[in-house]
C-alpha cells in the first residue's frame, strides 16, 4: 500500500492494529476481533482486538504506576516540552497513514482528513507551551506572618473516551493538553474508528514519553467504555459523544468515585444570518457550516435562521451551493463530503429526512441516499416550512440536513437561536457590528463565529453551553481543566500560639 501517491487504492488485506499498553502495541492473541468495514467501500479495512474490563484494569494500573513514581509527572515543563515537539514532529512525518486508516475506517474525504491531522500537530505544538507557562499564584499581601502559594498539580489518571466523527482531532484536542501539567492517560477510541488513536501510542512512544503514560483500550462502550466510567482508580474522563451516553457516565460517576467531569455532547447549532449580510460569503458559509463531514460535526450549522426579507432568495443561493457539493469516493482527492459513518448513523438521518417530510416541512434539496453502488451516502438535504416545534429543528440529526426558519426582528432571531437544549456553537453572519455584537452577547453557545463558521485552532477553548456539555478544552483552560488546585499557607517565622 503507497500512501504517498495521490490516487490511494484500497488495501489488499485488512490490517491488523493491536491496543496500545505500557509503551507497547499488544496483539489481540486471544481476544476477540472487531473488523471494521470501509463505509464507503464496503470492504475490511482494519481489525482491533476487543479488550476487556481485564484490559482496562491493566491499562488503569500502568497509568496509575506511571503517575506514583513520577516519570511524567516529576519532569519540568520544559523536558515535557520537548516530547510533545518531538510527538508533533512524529504525527507530521506519520499523517499521510494516519489520514489513510482514518479515511477508511470513518468514510470521510481524505484532503479533509489531512487537514485535520495537519491541525493536531499544532495542537501538540501549542500544548508544549503550555506545559512550560502553566503555574499558579502567589499573595505577598497576607501579613507579614504568612504567605499564601497556589499551585496546580495534574489530576492524575485521566481516561478519553471519543467518538467516530473526528477520531484523531478530537484526541489531539485533549491529550497534549492532558499530557502538559503531568497526567497519565488511558484512552478508548470510538470501536468503528480505533486505528488512529493506536499510531499516536506509538508516535508518543518514540517521541520519549515514558511507557505507562498513554495507554489505548479497543473496544466496545457498554463494556469497557461504562467500565471507565465506573473506575474506582480513574480520577478525571473526557467524554465526547451522545447526550444519552453522557447521561450515562454522569450516573456512573456519580455512582463510584465522583470522577471529574469534562463531557462534550450534542449541538443543535445556529446559523443566523441577516439582510444586510455578504449573502454570497454567508451561503457558502452556511453550505459549509453543514456540509462539511456530512453534517456528522458536534458544532455542524444545522439550523439556519435567516431574516425573511431574504429569505427566499438566500435558501436559494445555499441550496444551489449545496447542490454542488461533490459527494463520493472520500479516497478521490476531489471529495468534500465522503460517507455516513456508522450504519446507524445512516438509519438515523435517514429517519430525520421521513421525519421532517411526516411533519410537514418542505424538502427543498436532496432528500434521499445516494447510490454509487457500494457504501452509504446521503445527498446534501434542505428543508423548508420549518417550525420550532418539528423534530427536525430540535433534535441532533448528525447528516447533511439544514432546517431553515424566518425571522423578522433581532429578538426574534436570539429567541429561535436559543429555542434548543443545546448550546455548543452558533454563527451570525451580518456587517452591522451592532447586531453582531448583540447576538453574540445573548445566544447561548461556547463557540461563536461572526461572518464565518467552524474556524478553530488550539489557542482558544472548546465547550458548550446547556445541555452540550461540561468544561472545556483546548486553550490554556484545556490544561487547568486536567489540573487540580492546591493552596498553601505558609508560616514566617514564630507562630502565635493558641493555648498560652
Ligand atoms: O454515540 P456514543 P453514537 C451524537 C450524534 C449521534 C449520536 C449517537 O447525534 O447520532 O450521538 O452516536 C462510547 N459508557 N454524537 O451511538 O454511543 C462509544 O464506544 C461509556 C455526537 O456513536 O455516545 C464511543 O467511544 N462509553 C458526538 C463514544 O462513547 C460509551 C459524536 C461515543 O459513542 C458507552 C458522536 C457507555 N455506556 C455522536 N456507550 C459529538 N459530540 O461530537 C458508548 N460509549
Amino acid at each position: 500500500m503507497d500512501t504517498s501517491s495521490t490516487t490511494l487504492s484500497l488495501p489488499e488485506a485488512p490490517r491488523d492494529f493491536g491496543f496500545f499498553l505500557n509503551g507497547q502495541v499488544i496483539a489481540a492473541g486471544d481476544r476477540d476481533v472487531f473488523e471494521r468495514h470501509s463505509p464507503a467501500h464496503d470492504v475490511p479495512v482494519t481489525r482491533l482486538p476487543k479488550c476487556t474490563p481485564d484490559d482496562l484494569d491493566r491499562a488503569v494500573a500502568a497509568a496509575r504506576a506511571a503517575f506514583v513514581d513520577r516519570r511524567w509527572s516529576g519532569l519540568s515543563g520544559a523536558d515535557r516540552a520537548a516530547v510533545l515537539l518531538k510527538a508533533a514532529d512524529g504525527i507530521r512525518t506519520r499523517l499521510d497513514e494516519i489520514a489513510y486508516w482514518e479515511t477508511l475506517e470513518s468514510g470521510k474525504p481524505i484532503s479533509q482528513v489531512r487537514g485535520e491531522v495537519g491541525g493536531c500537530v499544532g495542537m501538540f505544538e501549542y500544548a508544549a507551551g503550555l506545559a512550560r507557562s502553566l503555574h499558579g499564584d502567589s499573595f505577598n499581601n497576607l501579613g507579614d506572618g504568612i504567605f499564601g502559594v497556589v499551585t496546580r498539580e495534574p489530576v492524575g489518571v485521566v481516561g478519553i473516551i471519543t467518538p467516530w466523527n473526528f477520531p484523531f482531532l478530537i484526541l489531539c484536542e485533549r491529550v497534549p493538553y492532558v499530557l502538559a501539567s503531568g497526567n497519565s492517560i488511558v484512552a478508548k477510541p470510538s470501536e468503528f474508528t480505533s486505528a488512529s488513536s493506536v499510531i499516536l501510542g506509538e508516535i508518543l512512544t518514540e517521541a520519549g514519553l515514558p511507557d505507562g503514560v498513554f495507554n489505548v483500550v479497543t473496544g466496545l462502550g457498554p463494556t469497557v467504555g461504562q467500565a471507565m466510567a465506573e473506575h474506582m482508580d480513574i480520577d478525571m474522563l473526557s467524554f465526547t459523544g451522545s447526550t444519552r451516553t453522557g447521561r450515562a457516565i454522569v450516573a456512573a460517576a456519580g455512582a463510584s468515585n465522583f470522577k471529574k467531569l469534562g463531557l462534550e455532547l450534542g449541538g443543535k447549532n445556529p446559523q443566523i444570518v441577516f439582510a444586510d449580510a455578504d449573502l454570497e460569503d454567508a451561503a457558502d458559509g452556511v453550505a459549509f457550516g453543514i456540509g462539511f463531514n456530512g453534517g456528522q460535526c458536534c458544532v455542524s450549522g444545522a439550523r439556519l435562521i435567516v431574516e425573511a426579507s431574504v429569505a427566499d432568495q438566500f435558501a436559494k443561493m445555499v441550496s444551489d451551493k449545496m447542490s454542488k457539493i461533490v459527494v463520493g469516493d472520500p479516497l478521490d482527492e476531489a471529495t468534500q463530503i465522503g460517507a455516513i459513518t456508522t450504519d446507524a448513523q445512516n438509519s438515523t438521518i435517514l429517519g430525520y429526512i421521513a421525519k421532517g417530510q411526516d411533519e410537514g416541512a418542505e424538502l427543498v434539496l436532496g432528500g434521499a441516499a445516494l447510490d454509487f453502488g457500494r457504501g452509504q451516502f446521503i445527498a446534501p438535504t434542505i428543508f423548508g416550512n420549518v417550525t420550532s416545534n418539528m423534530a427536525i429543528a430540535r433534535e441532533e440529526i448528525f447528516g447533511p440536513v439544514l432546517t431553515v426558519m424566518p425571522f423578522d426582528t433581532l429578538d426574534e432571531a436570539i429567541a429561535l437561536a436559543n429555542d434548543s437544549n443545546y448550546g455548543l456553537a452558533a454563527s451570525v453572519w451580518t456587517k452591522n457590528i451592532d447586531k453582531a455584537l448583540t447576538v453574540t452577547r445573548q445566544v447561548q453557545a461556547g463557540r461563536f463565529w461572526v461572518n464565518t463558521t467552524l474556524a478553530g485552532g488550539p489557542e482558544l477553548p472548546i465547550g458548550g453551553f446547556k445541555q452540550s456539555g461540561w468544561g472545556r478544552e483546548a486553550g490554556a483552560m484545556g490544561v487547568e481543566e486536567y489540573t487540580q488546585v492546591k493552596s498553601t499557607h505558609i508560616e514566617i517565622g514564630k507562630r502565635t500560639h493558641w493555648i498560652g
